[in-house]
Protein backbone atom coordinates (compact mmCIF):
# COMPACT_ATOMS: atom_id res chain seq x y z
CA UNK A 1 0.00 0.00 0.00
CA UNK A 2 1.75 3.44 -0.90
CA UNK A 3 2.79 5.84 1.37
CA UNK A 4 0.49 8.38 2.32
CA UNK A 5 1.09 11.17 4.22
CA UNK A 6 -1.04 10.91 7.57
CA UNK A 7 -3.09 14.03 8.98
CA UNK A 8 -1.29 14.58 12.02
CA UNK A 9 -3.35 14.58 15.69
CA UNK A 10 -0.97 14.35 17.84
CA UNK A 11 1.69 17.22 18.47
CA UNK A 12 4.18 16.60 21.10
CA UNK A 13 8.16 15.62 19.93
CA UNK A 14 7.58 11.95 19.42
CA UNK A 15 4.72 12.05 17.43
CA UNK A 16 6.00 14.54 14.63
CA UNK A 17 9.05 12.60 15.07
CA UNK A 18 7.30 9.46 14.40
CA UNK A 19 5.55 11.07 11.28
CA UNK A 20 8.56 12.00 9.85
CA UNK A 21 10.31 8.63 10.06
CA UNK A 22 7.72 7.41 8.07
CA UNK A 23 8.02 9.86 5.47
CA UNK A 24 11.73 9.42 5.22
CA UNK A 25 11.28 5.58 5.32
CA UNK A 26 9.14 5.72 2.31
CA UNK A 27 10.62 8.49 0.72
CA UNK A 28 14.25 6.33 0.30
CA UNK A 29 12.26 3.01 -0.41
CA UNK A 30 10.48 5.10 -3.02
CA UNK A 31 13.67 6.60 -4.47
CA UNK A 32 15.62 3.58 -4.62
CA UNK A 33 12.94 1.70 -6.80
CA UNK A 34 13.56 4.34 -9.47
CA UNK A 35 15.03 2.54 -12.52
CA UNK A 36 14.84 4.92 -15.31
CA UNK A 37 13.75 8.44 -16.41
CA UNK A 38 9.53 7.71 -16.61
CA UNK A 39 10.05 6.69 -12.72
CA UNK A 40 12.02 9.14 -12.09
CA UNK A 41 9.40 12.24 -13.31
CA UNK A 42 6.80 9.90 -11.63
CA UNK A 43 8.59 9.71 -8.28
CA UNK A 44 9.71 13.47 -8.48
CA UNK A 45 6.18 14.32 -9.34
CA UNK A 46 4.65 12.51 -6.81
CA UNK A 47 6.46 14.21 -3.87
CA UNK A 48 7.05 17.57 -5.36
CA UNK A 49 3.09 18.39 -7.75
CA UNK A 50 2.52 21.71 -6.41
CA UNK A 51 -1.57 20.39 -6.17
CA UNK A 52 -1.17 16.66 -4.60
CA UNK A 53 1.98 16.00 -3.93
CA UNK A 54 2.97 14.65 -0.96
CA UNK A 55 4.98 17.82 0.62
CA UNK A 56 2.20 20.03 -0.25
CA UNK A 57 0.20 16.93 1.80
CA UNK A 58 2.67 17.78 4.56
CA UNK A 59 1.61 21.30 4.66
CA UNK A 60 -2.11 20.42 4.45
CA UNK A 61 -2.48 17.59 7.13
CA UNK A 62 0.73 18.55 8.98
CA UNK A 63 1.45 22.59 8.88
CA UNK A 64 -2.20 24.01 8.45
CA UNK A 65 -3.97 21.95 11.14
CA UNK A 66 -1.27 22.60 14.23
CA UNK A 67 -1.86 24.20 17.25
CA UNK A 68 0.33 27.93 17.23
CA UNK A 69 2.31 26.82 20.01
CA UNK A 70 3.11 23.84 18.09
CA UNK A 71 4.51 25.55 14.79
CA UNK A 72 7.82 25.68 15.43
CA UNK A 73 8.09 21.99 15.97
CA UNK A 74 6.08 20.99 13.15
CA UNK A 75 7.81 23.79 10.67
CA UNK A 76 11.11 22.25 11.59
CA UNK A 77 9.92 18.87 10.55
CA UNK A 78 8.29 20.09 7.12
CA UNK A 79 11.70 21.43 6.65
CA UNK A 80 13.63 18.67 6.83
CA UNK A 81 11.16 17.07 4.75
CA UNK A 82 11.69 19.49 2.12
CA UNK A 83 14.85 19.04 2.04
CA UNK A 84 15.24 15.08 2.30
CA UNK A 85 12.90 15.30 -0.72
CA UNK A 86 14.59 17.23 -2.56
CA UNK A 87 18.03 15.47 -1.40
CA UNK A 88 16.01 12.20 -2.69
CA UNK A 89 14.93 12.83 -6.02
CA UNK A 90 18.43 14.82 -6.71
CA UNK A 91 20.25 11.50 -5.40
CA UNK A 92 18.13 9.23 -7.52
CA UNK A 93 18.65 11.25 -10.69
CA UNK A 94 22.40 10.75 -10.30
CA UNK A 95 21.84 6.84 -9.95
CA UNK A 96 20.43 7.17 -12.93
CA UNK A 97 23.01 8.97 -14.47
CA UNK A 98 25.91 7.24 -13.14
CA UNK A 99 24.21 3.94 -14.15
CA UNK A 100 23.90 4.93 -17.70
CA UNK A 101 27.38 6.00 -17.73
CA UNK A 102 28.37 2.21 -16.59
CA UNK A 103 30.07 0.45 -19.65
CA UNK A 104 27.19 -1.80 -21.01
CA UNK A 105 24.52 0.50 -19.66
CA UNK A 106 22.45 1.36 -22.51
CA UNK A 107 25.10 3.60 -23.97
CA UNK A 108 22.21 6.72 -24.46
CA UNK A 109 22.96 9.24 -22.74
CA UNK A 110 20.02 10.82 -22.19
CA UNK A 111 21.02 14.49 -22.78
CA UNK A 112 17.43 15.79 -21.60
CA UNK A 113 17.57 14.63 -18.38
CA UNK A 114 17.72 18.14 -16.40
CA UNK A 115 21.59 18.53 -15.58
CA UNK A 116 23.43 18.12 -11.77
CA UNK A 117 23.18 21.75 -10.33
CA UNK A 118 26.43 21.52 -7.50
CA UNK A 119 25.65 24.67 -5.49
CA UNK A 120 29.40 26.44 -5.06
CA UNK A 121 28.51 28.24 -2.34
CA UNK A 122 29.46 32.15 -1.36
CA UNK A 123 32.01 33.51 1.28
CA UNK A 124 30.67 34.10 4.80
CA UNK A 125 30.02 37.89 5.21
CA UNK A 126 32.39 37.96 8.22
CA UNK A 127 35.22 36.83 5.94
CA UNK A 128 34.42 38.78 3.30
CA UNK A 129 34.47 42.05 5.23
CA UNK A 130 37.89 40.62 6.69
CA UNK A 131 39.38 40.50 3.27
CA UNK A 132 37.94 43.54 2.10
CA UNK A 133 40.15 44.95 5.81
CA UNK A 134 43.01 43.37 4.91
CA UNK A 135 42.82 44.32 0.83
CA UNK A 136 43.21 47.80 2.28
CA UNK A 137 45.98 47.63 3.83
CA UNK A 138 47.90 45.40 1.11
CA UNK A 139 47.55 48.01 -0.97
CA UNK A 140 49.39 50.74 1.32
CA UNK A 141 51.69 47.81 1.34
CA UNK A 142 51.35 46.00 4.87
CA UNK A 143 51.54 42.18 5.33
CA UNK A 144 49.51 39.82 6.75
CA UNK A 145 51.12 38.18 9.58
CA UNK A 146 48.90 35.02 11.72
CA UNK A 147 49.97 33.28 14.29
CA UNK A 148 48.48 30.21 16.90
CA UNK A 149 45.38 30.19 18.40
CA UNK A 150 46.09 28.09 21.40
CA UNK A 151 48.91 30.88 23.37
CA UNK A 152 50.61 31.26 26.48
CA UNK A 153 50.15 33.99 29.02
CA UNK A 154 53.85 35.54 28.00
CA UNK A 155 52.18 36.51 24.44
CA UNK A 156 48.86 37.22 25.42
CA UNK A 157 49.35 39.12 28.07
CA UNK A 158 52.76 40.15 29.62
CA UNK A 159 54.37 40.71 26.38
CA UNK A 160 51.65 43.04 26.33
CA UNK A 161 52.27 45.47 29.04
CA UNK A 162 49.28 44.16 30.75
CA UNK A 163 50.29 44.10 34.73
CA UNK A 164 49.95 40.58 36.64
CA UNK A 165 47.06 40.97 38.38
CA UNK A 166 44.89 42.39 34.89
CA UNK A 167 41.67 41.96 35.35
CA UNK A 168 41.67 40.80 31.35
CA UNK A 169 43.78 37.83 33.09
CA UNK A 170 41.38 36.11 34.66
CA UNK A 171 38.71 33.50 33.62
CA UNK A 172 35.90 35.17 33.60
CA UNK A 173 37.66 36.93 30.31
CA UNK A 174 39.80 34.20 29.42
CA UNK A 175 39.33 30.50 28.51
CA UNK A 176 42.15 28.90 30.01
CA UNK A 177 43.34 25.54 29.11
CA UNK A 178 42.92 23.31 32.16
CA UNK A 179 45.64 21.55 34.15
CA UNK A 180 48.40 24.36 33.79
CA UNK A 181 48.54 25.22 37.37
CA UNK A 182 51.85 23.46 37.72
CA UNK A 183 53.38 25.92 34.76
CA UNK A 184 55.04 29.51 35.75
CA UNK A 185 52.30 31.59 35.16
CA UNK A 186 53.62 32.92 31.63
CA UNK A 187 53.76 29.76 29.65
CA UNK A 188 49.97 28.73 30.96
CA UNK A 189 48.56 28.08 27.73
CA UNK A 190 44.74 29.86 26.97
CA UNK A 191 43.01 30.52 23.72
CA UNK A 192 43.76 33.92 23.10
CA UNK A 193 41.84 37.01 23.73
CA UNK A 194 43.39 39.34 20.31
CA UNK A 195 45.83 38.76 18.09
CA UNK A 196 48.34 41.31 19.51
CA UNK A 197 50.44 38.24 20.65
CA UNK A 198 51.18 37.87 16.93
CA UNK A 199 52.48 40.94 16.73
CA UNK A 200 55.07 40.41 19.66
CA UNK A 201 55.70 37.03 17.75
CA UNK A 202 56.27 39.22 14.58
CA UNK A 203 58.81 41.72 15.99
CA UNK A 204 60.74 38.70 17.78
CA UNK A 205 61.63 37.27 13.88
CA UNK A 206 61.42 40.65 11.77
CA UNK A 207 63.73 43.13 12.49
CA UNK A 208 62.35 47.21 12.04
CA UNK A 209 60.80 48.66 9.81
CA UNK A 210 57.43 46.50 9.91
CA UNK A 211 54.37 47.00 8.65
CA UNK A 212 51.65 44.30 9.28
CA UNK A 213 48.16 43.57 9.89
CA UNK A 214 46.77 40.53 11.78
CA UNK A 215 43.45 39.18 10.80
CA UNK A 216 42.02 35.91 12.47
CA UNK A 217 39.85 34.55 15.55
CA UNK A 218 39.85 35.48 18.79
CA UNK A 219 37.97 33.88 22.16
CA UNK A 220 36.82 35.35 25.39
CA UNK A 221 34.60 34.00 28.13
CA UNK A 222 31.72 36.06 26.50
CA UNK A 223 28.00 34.40 26.54
CA UNK A 224 26.92 34.63 23.00
CA UNK A 225 23.94 36.91 22.48
CA UNK A 226 23.04 39.49 19.68
CA UNK A 227 26.18 41.54 19.73
CA UNK A 228 28.64 38.97 22.13
CA UNK A 229 30.52 35.88 21.03
CA UNK A 230 32.67 33.39 22.74
CA UNK A 231 34.60 33.16 19.86
CA UNK A 232 35.04 36.23 17.03
CA UNK A 233 36.66 37.98 14.78
CA UNK A 234 39.86 40.50 14.54
CA UNK A 235 42.05 42.32 12.55
CA UNK A 236 44.92 44.23 14.48
CA UNK A 237 47.47 46.20 12.49
CA UNK A 238 51.10 47.53 13.72
CA UNK A 239 53.20 49.49 12.26
CA UNK A 240 56.88 50.37 13.52
CA UNK A 241 59.35 52.32 12.23
CA UNK A 242 61.81 55.40 12.47
CA UNK A 243 59.78 58.47 13.97
CA UNK A 244 56.23 56.89 13.27
CA UNK A 245 53.86 59.94 14.93
CA UNK A 246 50.33 59.86 15.77
CA UNK A 247 49.58 62.08 12.61
CA UNK A 248 50.81 58.81 10.64
CA UNK A 249 48.26 56.75 12.60
CA UNK A 250 45.71 59.02 11.93
CA UNK A 251 45.90 59.26 8.19
CA UNK A 252 46.25 56.10 8.04
CA UNK A 253 43.07 55.15 9.84
CA UNK A 254 41.55 57.81 8.04
CA UNK A 255 42.66 56.31 4.55
CA UNK A 256 41.16 52.97 5.71
CA UNK A 257 37.74 54.02 6.92
CA UNK A 258 37.26 56.22 3.47
CA UNK A 259 38.15 52.92 1.35
CA UNK A 260 35.70 50.90 3.71
CA UNK A 261 32.87 53.47 4.44
CA UNK A 262 32.66 55.64 1.88
CA UNK A 263 34.55 58.54 0.59
CA UNK A 264 32.22 61.05 2.71
CA UNK A 265 32.67 59.76 6.12
CA UNK A 266 34.57 62.02 8.25
CA UNK A 267 36.89 60.62 11.47
CA UNK A 268 37.29 61.59 14.64
CA UNK A 269 39.60 60.26 17.42
CA UNK A 270 38.40 59.75 21.05
CA UNK A 271 40.91 59.63 23.98
CA UNK A 272 41.10 56.33 25.61
CA UNK A 273 43.47 53.21 27.53
CA UNK A 274 45.27 50.35 26.64
CA UNK A 275 47.70 48.74 28.12
CA UNK A 276 49.74 48.10 24.99
CA UNK A 277 49.67 51.54 24.19
CA UNK A 278 50.37 55.30 25.06
CA UNK A 279 48.18 57.46 23.97
CA UNK A 280 45.41 55.28 22.92
CA UNK A 281 42.36 56.38 21.24
CA UNK A 282 38.93 54.99 19.95
CA UNK A 283 37.97 56.42 16.18
CA UNK A 284 34.74 57.04 15.34
CA UNK A 285 33.16 57.86 11.91
CA UNK A 286 30.22 59.80 10.42
CA UNK A 287 27.38 57.08 10.95
CA UNK A 288 27.39 55.58 7.18
CA UNK A 289 24.00 54.64 8.24
CA UNK A 290 22.17 58.16 8.63
CA UNK A 291 24.81 59.81 7.09
CA UNK A 292 25.89 61.44 10.91
CA UNK A 293 22.40 62.84 11.32
CA UNK A 294 21.04 60.50 14.13
CA UNK A 295 17.74 60.11 12.01
CA UNK A 296 16.51 57.12 9.99
CA UNK A 297 14.08 59.40 8.29
CA UNK A 298 11.54 60.16 11.38
CA UNK A 299 12.84 57.03 13.32
CA UNK A 300 15.97 57.32 15.59
CA UNK A 301 19.09 55.57 13.98
CA UNK A 302 19.79 52.24 16.04
CA UNK A 303 23.28 51.53 14.94
CA UNK A 304 25.22 54.77 16.23
CA UNK A 305 22.59 55.11 19.09
CA UNK A 306 21.00 58.24 17.13
CA UNK A 307 24.92 60.19 18.11
CA UNK A 308 25.74 60.06 14.05
CA UNK A 309 29.15 58.58 15.16
CA UNK A 310 29.63 54.85 15.15
CA UNK A 311 33.10 53.48 16.82
CA UNK A 312 34.94 51.35 14.73
CA UNK A 313 38.41 50.65 16.37
CA UNK A 314 40.82 50.98 18.94
CA UNK A 315 44.56 52.71 18.36
CA UNK A 316 47.40 54.28 19.80
CA UNK A 317 51.15 54.30 19.86
CA UNK A 318 53.07 51.21 21.17
CA UNK A 319 53.65 51.85 24.73
CA UNK A 320 57.73 51.61 24.75
CA UNK A 321 57.23 48.83 27.81
CA UNK A 322 56.33 46.82 25.11
CA UNK A 323 58.98 47.29 22.85
CA UNK A 324 61.22 46.32 26.19
CA UNK A 325 60.36 42.90 25.20
CA UNK A 326 61.44 42.75 21.37
CA UNK A 327 64.39 45.33 22.29
CA UNK A 328 67.02 42.78 21.41
CA UNK A 329 65.62 42.51 17.97
CA UNK A 330 66.17 45.64 16.76
CA UNK A 331 63.09 47.46 18.71
CA UNK A 332 65.10 50.30 20.96
CA UNK A 333 62.42 52.36 22.19
CA UNK A 334 64.56 55.56 21.73
CA UNK A 335 65.69 54.92 18.11
CA UNK A 336 62.01 53.40 17.07
CA UNK A 337 57.99 54.22 17.61
CA UNK A 338 55.36 52.58 16.10
CA UNK A 339 51.58 52.87 15.73
CA UNK A 340 48.88 49.94 16.23
CA UNK A 341 44.76 49.43 15.95
CA UNK A 342 43.06 46.89 16.95
CA UNK A 343 39.08 46.25 15.30
CA UNK A 344 36.28 43.40 15.68
CA UNK A 345 35.16 42.09 12.49
CA UNK A 346 32.39 40.89 13.24
CA UNK A 347 30.54 43.87 14.49
CA UNK A 348 31.90 45.71 11.43
CA UNK A 349 29.87 42.96 9.12
CA UNK A 350 26.80 43.73 11.23
CA UNK A 351 27.05 47.56 10.71
CA UNK A 352 27.88 47.04 7.18
CA UNK A 353 25.20 44.93 5.88
CA UNK A 354 22.69 45.59 8.04
CA UNK A 355 22.30 42.56 10.61
CA UNK A 356 20.73 43.14 13.88
CA UNK A 357 22.06 39.75 15.48
CA UNK A 358 25.74 38.43 15.63
CA UNK A 359 24.25 34.85 16.09
CA UNK A 360 22.83 34.82 12.24
CA UNK A 361 26.94 34.56 11.46
CA UNK A 362 27.38 31.61 14.03
CA UNK A 363 24.41 29.61 12.82
CA UNK A 364 25.34 28.69 9.68
CA UNK A 365 21.78 28.49 8.36
CA UNK A 366 21.60 28.44 4.64
CA UNK A 367 18.62 30.50 4.32
CA UNK A 368 20.22 33.34 5.87
CA UNK A 369 23.80 32.86 4.49
CA UNK A 370 22.90 32.89 0.99
CA UNK A 371 22.02 36.12 1.27
CA UNK A 372 25.32 36.57 -0.01
CA UNK A 373 25.68 33.52 -3.03
C1 LIG B 1 51.29 45.40 20.01
C2 LIG B 1 51.14 46.71 20.35
C3 LIG B 1 49.89 47.29 20.33
C4 LIG B 1 46.47 46.57 19.30
C5 LIG B 1 45.29 47.39 19.64
C6 LIG B 1 43.19 47.88 20.12
C7 LIG B 1 43.75 49.10 20.30
C8 LIG B 1 41.74 47.62 20.30
C9 LIG B 1 39.93 46.11 20.39
C10 LIG B 1 39.06 46.45 19.17
C11 LIG B 1 37.75 45.76 19.27
C12 LIG B 1 39.72 44.65 20.59
O1 LIG B 1 38.00 43.28 19.14
S1 LIG B 1 38.07 44.30 20.08
O2 LIG B 1 37.28 44.20 21.21
N1 LIG B 1 41.35 46.38 20.16
O3 LIG B 1 40.96 48.48 20.55
N2 LIG B 1 44.02 46.90 19.77
S2 LIG B 1 45.41 49.00 19.97
O4 LIG B 1 47.56 47.18 19.95
C13 LIG B 1 48.80 46.57 19.97
C14 LIG B 1 48.93 45.26 19.65
C15 LIG B 1 50.19 44.69 19.66
C16 LIG B 1 52.62 44.74 20.03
Amino acid sequence: MAYTVPKLTQFDMDSVQEALRALHEALEAESAAVTNETEWKAFRDRWMARKSGMLSQVNELWLRVTPKEFKWRVGDAANEAKASVQREIQAALERLQDASLKPGASDVVDITLPGIRRPIGAEHPVIRTMHEIVGVFQKLGYSVAEGPVVETDYYNFEALNFPPDHPARDTQDTLFIAGQQAKPQRERLLLRTHTSPVQIRTMEKMQPPIRIVIPGTVHRNDPPDASHSPMFHQIEGLAVDTNITFGDLKGTLDHFVKALFGANVKTHFRPSFFPFTEPSAELYVTCFICGGSGKRGTDPCRPCKQTGWIEVLGCGMVDPNVFEFVKDNGYDPRKVSGFAFGMGVDRLALLKYGVDDLQYFFQGDVRFLQQWA
